[in-house]
């Protein structure tokens, strides 16, 4: 009996002085553990004799449980005693000292996001949100670009280990566009417009106007009778709206395996007002929306007879436009973070 009560005394003086839960795992495994002193005391019975066993044991066991429940207790007061001393380290608030109401600001990628998308809904377009994570077939092959087809070097592309990809260009979302108005169109006779804005991704190396994150828009409209002419309607009127001034435009031949035939449409650097700066590569234009009439593989793919329907598609950079309606002289400054460069624009709506 005085062994147990000299173990238990010990036992809570040790505990006593224990102030952290891993030192009180170490006195767990030191009274409790299988080589514990508890456990070792009902090891040491087999010299008793029977009589002696039963209230050895019974006083053991008893013991026991009192050090298993007194460890348990002991936790929750650690524990709380860490939560009130983090507490306490925490930087006091005064309430008293006046809120700050400065209100943020949208990036200029989406101020003439919104832009374009206005102008383009009050045309009859509707605006279509699409994953950036898609697959092979989505952003190459449904749009005429096979494997091993050299117009894949153009966009250097972030592969997934699930084979997936980062879109490289908003045409991944063509096939998937064209199939779900595709009926309307066939059935209803209603034209597909629709217009995608997202981001996408290339592995390119940086300067003035090229990021590896860049927005684009792209838009496709689908009916019988659509013609290079319609193509250049919607871009001139998208562009005069946005820039709310007349603004100069080239249109050079261009080649893209899901057009035929394309084209690239320049727009004259706002920028240096077309003398040639970093900006533009020193050449006064800055390519800017890609287009062209939808190539026959790509709408027969979306399930659409190219021998009865024809459309128009293009790929708007829209980091670009907004390079040039905001004077943005670097591209990097756009994804930089800085909330001092990019606060300066401020919402008209
Ligand atoms: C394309 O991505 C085609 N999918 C566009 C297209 C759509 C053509 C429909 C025909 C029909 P391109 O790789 O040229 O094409 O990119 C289109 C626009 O995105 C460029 O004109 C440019 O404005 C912008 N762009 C491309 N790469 C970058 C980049 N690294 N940084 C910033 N903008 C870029």
């Amino acid at each position: 009996m005085d062994k147990i009560r000299e173990l238990k005394e010990q036992f809570e003086a040790r505990l006593a002085k224990t102030d952290n839960l891993t030192l009180l795992d170490r006195v767990r495994v030191e009274y409790l553990g299988k080589k514990g002193s508890i456990t070792a005391l009902l090891k040491g019975m087999k010299n008793l004799s029977n009589e002696e066993k039963k209230s050895f044991g019974a006083d053991v066991n008893k013991l026991k449980s009192y050090a298993a429940k007194r460890i348990d207790e002991k936790v929750e007061e650690l524990r709380k005693a860490e939560i009130e001393r983090e507490i306490a380290e925490m930087p006091q608030f005064d309430i008293t000292v006046p809120a700050n109401t400065a209100r943020g600001s949208y990036h200029p990628i989406t101020l003439v996001q919104r832009q374009c998308e206005n102008i383009f809904k009050s045309m009859g377009f509707t605006v279509e949100d699409y994953p950036e994570v898609v697959t092979d077939y989505e952003c190459f092959e449904s749009v005429n670009i096979p494997k091993h087809h050299p117009a894949r070097d153009m966009q250097d592309t972030y592969y997934l280990t699930n084979g997936q990809l980062l879109k490289t260009q908003t045409s991944a979302a063509q096939n998937a566009i064209l199939r779900k108005y595709g009926k309307d169109l066939i059935e209803n006779g209603v034209p597909i417009k629709a217009i995608f804005p997202g981001r996408c991704f290339r592995n390119e190396a940086t300067d003035a106007s090229h990021e590896n994150t860049f927005f684009q828009m792209e838009g496709m409209m689908v009916d019988r009778d659509i013609s290079i002419s319609n193509l250049i309607f919607f871009m001139k009127t998208m562009l005069s709206e946005v820039f709310r001034r007349d603004v100069k435009v080239r249109l050079r031949p261009g080649f893209f395996p899901f057009v035929e035939p394309g084209f690239e449409l320049d727009i004259n650097c706002l920028i240096c007002g077309g003398e040639g700066c970093s900006s533009c590569k020193h050449s006064g234009w800055l390519e800017l929306c890609p287009c062209g009439m939808i190539h026959p593989n790509v709408l027969r793919e979306g399930g659409i007879d190219p021998d009865e329907y024809t459309g128009f598609a293009f790929g708007l950079g829209l980091t670009r436009l907004a390079m040039m309606e905001y004077k943005i002289k670097d591209i990097r400054d756009l994804n930089s973070g800085s909330l001092k460069a990019l606060a300066q624009f401020s919402d008209d709506e």
